[in-house]
């Protein structure tokens, strides 16, 4: 896989599951092979934490290439884009000596999350909570609305910072829509024009430089001869198609999107790469048919939770943890056509007696080999589980699979044949060096 990249190929990187499969680190370790890296979906909700020579730093808007000098870094139209968190992410990482602006390029194209659409999905999620309807348990960044915008075509994008007239019309319009909304069945204050105009309108200098037509960068990079990785966010379960709907966030996160998203053709995404945990998570509410207790000292759930470090980085919220559900796999390696996959935090199941791991599930008395599509249906499935014995040895920082305990081989060897597509990576650890490759 590391060759093909190095052989002048696109790879996408997406999650094979409900996101924080380690998507940034993996992204991360590409990126010396790579010239560009573009986002192509989502907004500030995705939380990447990378850790290089042993500090943290969490990426959410901006793509995990900055961390690499030289790479240039691209916003797809794909992406809602808040300005004020956008400029505040660059400045934080500008304080830590990263060079950001020259190399970061915004498509003009991306909608705009504004301060409207955090006040809807904030009393969105109130309201359903005290309807008794249950949470989504979304980040509260103001994705959903954003998207909503989008596709009703009455949002504000990037190009209309360049035309303040343009913005100001649309806003008021816009403004007087949310509010009716605010107001009205969420019970909330109305929003005024003139501090939200005025915000937008500074924010607009600090962006304008950065805009850029992103397709038609990457198309010519692309001709140029230079490799771009692909950076999905969130996951496949959390796609708003083919996810645990309506347990999900708003945009498509599979690897089909990666094309329309950044603004490309198809013919550019060479290799699809599945991330995916040796364990599975979730922030939010929704099915999760491998899920453990996981707050109880002394379990295993609570184990994957402590040891695997399972807080959101974005909202800080403990993630839910269970098995590795290779059936929801097979599901996502599907859809997404994946053409290898990256097994990452293999060391968080060291020392378990045993490892277990779904392969299918018992629905309505029959036995069914993959994912349903309904979430009332997932939320009934009865996970069928296989049995490993665990491996006392430590793998943390391993970076060949021979060295790899017997046991731990067995049950990647197991995932593989499950999921029906090989392992072409596998991560030890967070570090950019803690990382065995395959093929
Ligand atoms: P939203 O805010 O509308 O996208 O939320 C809808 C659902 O999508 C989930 N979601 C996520 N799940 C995992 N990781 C995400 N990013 C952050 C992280 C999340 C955090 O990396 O940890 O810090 O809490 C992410 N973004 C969205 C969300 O939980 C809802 O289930
Ligand atoms: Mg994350």
């Amino acid at each position: 896989m590391h060759s093909e990249i190095a052989r002048g190929r696109n790879v996408v990187v997406v999650g094979t599951q409900w996101g924080d499969e380690g998507k940034g680190k993996v992204v991360d370790w590409m990126t010396p092979h790579a010239q560009g890296v573009v986002r192509f979906q989502g907004g500030h909700n995705a939380g990447h934490t990378l850790v290089i020579k042993g500090v943290k730093t969490a990426l959410q808007l901006i793509p995990s290439g900055i961390m690499r000098d030289g790479v240039a870094c691209y916003i797809g139209n794909g992406v809602v884009l808040d300005p004020t968190h956008l400029l505040g992410e660059i400045e934080r990482l500008e304080k830590a000596g990263v060079e950001v602006r020259s190399r970061l390029f915004i498509s003009e194209s991306c909608p705009l999350i504004l301060p409207f659409h955090v006040a809807v999905d904030k009393a969105r999620e109130a309201l359903r909570e005290t309807s008794g309807n249950g949470k989504i348990g979304t980040t509260g960044k103001g994705i959903g609305p954003a998207y909503e915008d989008k596709v009703a075509r009455r949002a504000l994008r990037v190009q209309d910072l360049k035309h303040p007239e343009r913005f100001a019309k649309k806003l008021k319009e816009l403004l007087e829509l949310h509010n009716f909304a605010l107001c009205g069945y969420l019970k909330c204050g109305a929003l005024e024009f003139q501090p939200i105009f005025d915000q937008a309108m500074k924010l607009a200098e600090a962006i304008k430089p950065m805009m850029a037509d992103v397709g038609y960068m990457l198309h010519k990079a692309h001709l140029a001869g230079q490799n771009i990785l692909f950076e999905g966010a969130q996951g496949t379960l959390l796609d708003i198609d083919h996810g645990t709907y309506p347990y999900v966030t708003s945009s498509n996160c599979v690897a089909g999107n990666a094309a329309a998203g950044a603004g490309v053709g198809p013919q550019m995404l060479h290799y699809m790469l599945g991330i995916t945990k040796a364990y599975t998570t979730r922030v939010g509410s929704g099915p999760f048919p491998t899920e453990l207790e996981w707050e109880k000292e002394g379990t295993v759930g609570y184990h994957l939770s402590t040891v695997g470090q399972e807080k959101g980085t974005v909202t800080g919220r403990a993630r839910r943890c269970g098995w590795l559900d290779a059936a929801a796999l097979k599901r996502s390696i599907i859809i997404n056509g994946i053409t290898g996959l990256c097994m990452t935090k293999l060391d968080v199941l060291d020392g378990l007696a045993e490892v277990q791991m779904c392969v299918g599930y018992e629905l309505n008395g029959k036995t069914i080999d993959i994912l349903p599509l309904d979430a009332d249906e997932i939320s009934a499935c009865k996970p069928i589980y296989e049995t490993f014995p665990g491996w006392t040895e430590t793998t943390a920082g391993i970076t060949e699979w021979d060295k790899l305990p017997l046991n731990a081989r067995r049950y990647l060897e197991r995932v593989q044949e499950v999921a029906g597509t090989p392992i072409a990576m596998v991560s030890t650890g967070p570090d950019r060096d803690h990382t065995i490759l395959l093929k």
